[in-house]
């Protein structure tokens, strides 16, 4: 009993320093999605390029390894209207992605990745104009 009570107050204690001493601790959220250029048409279907930056340091992230990539009509008030999305190998830190747009508009693509030394889930959505 008495031993936990000094385990926990370590712990706080652990926790409120490492979040002083290491304001730049790289979080999930320190990461941002950019697109790269404008899509490409390919047949019917779109070329998307992202980039993913470090925040901190506006540093390309070129090694993550995105394991989801979803896209839907969410920006133009149609969240249930989903597109097939095909990931491309990435090349030089840009990942591509080959996005079948049901119909031309504003496309919400919803990407998640592992970054190297990073445990957790980077998230990102980026807005992005398809043609058909
Ligand atoms: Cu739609």
């Amino acid at each position: 009993m008495f031993r936990n009570r000094i385990l926990a107050s370590t712990v706080v204690l652990a926790c409120g320093f490492a979040s002083s001493i290491l304001p730049a601790h790289a979080v999930a959220t320190d990461y941002r999605f950019e697109l790269v250029g404008k899509p490409q048409l390919s047949g019917q279907k779109d070329i998307v390029q992202i980039r993913l930056v470090h925040s901190t340091d506006g540093k390309p992230v070129p090694d993550a390894v995105i394991f989801e990539s979803t896209a839907d009509m969410g920006p133009q008030g149609m969240p249930t209207m989903p597109a097939p999305v095909k990931v491309l190998p990435a090349k030089g830190g840009v990942y591509s992605f080959e996005v079948d747009p049901g119909m031309a508009g504003t496309w919400a693509l919803h990407l998640a990745a592992k970054v190297q030394g990073e445990p957790e889930t980077v998230r990102g959505t980026i807005n992005v104009d398809l043609v058909k």
